[in-house]
């Protein structure tokens, strides 16, 4: 395995509309290995392909709080099919914009269907922070990120900041 680059805002493809995957074999399940390392590396509960600069529909996640139990999960082309009634308000973080943390409201409990590492689809019912990770990773499939939750004015300043050190 090995560990990858994270891409941070502004990069553009943080922007892009994410691509099916068309069949899970050796490549995606490498890229899901290497986008596991470079996510307890980093360390985060999520990470989005797009996010080491891969723009294809795949997410990984772990929210399990043990390292000596890890709780690795692999979806490809993740679906959102059903968001619950109730709410749930949760201050995110994303590794694509380090520092920033963001008050957000979702649906509290989600229904994903997805195709898993050995390809074969599957169907999963949760709620806390593995249902808000849920709605974070696919919002980046679809170039949505935490900022967008954020007024403009809070948002352009955290824009400005970010482009600024790229320059610098
Ligand atoms: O590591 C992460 N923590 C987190 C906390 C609350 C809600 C969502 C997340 S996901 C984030 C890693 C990341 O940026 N995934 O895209
Ligand atoms: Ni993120």
């Amino acid at each position: 395995m090995s560990k990858l680059d994270i891409v941070t805002i502004p990069d553009p493809i943080l922007r892009t509309s994410s691509t099916q995957i068309e069949r899970v074999d050796d490549e995606v399940r490498r890229l899901m290995d290497d986008m596991l390392e470079t996510m307890y590396d980093a360390p985060g509960i999520g990470l989005a392909a797009v996010q080491v600069g891969v723009p294809k529909r795949l997410i990984v996640l772990d929210v399990s709080d043990d390292e000596d139990n890890p709780n690795p999960l692999f979806m490809a082309n993740p679906e959102i099919v059903r968001l619950g009634e109730e709410t749930r308000l949760h201050e995110e973080g994303c590794l694509s914009i380090p520092g920033i943390h963001v008050d957000i409201e979702r649906p509290a409990d989600v229904t994903v269907r997805y195709v898993d590492r050995d390809g074969a689809e599957q169907e999963l019912t949760t709620d806390g922070l593995l249902a808000t990770a849920i709605q974070h990773e696919v919002d980046h499939l679809d170039g949505k990120l935490i900022i967008d939750f954020m007024s403009r004015l809070k948002r352009d300043v955290v824009i400005r900041k970010f482009k600024k050190q790229v320059r610098a």
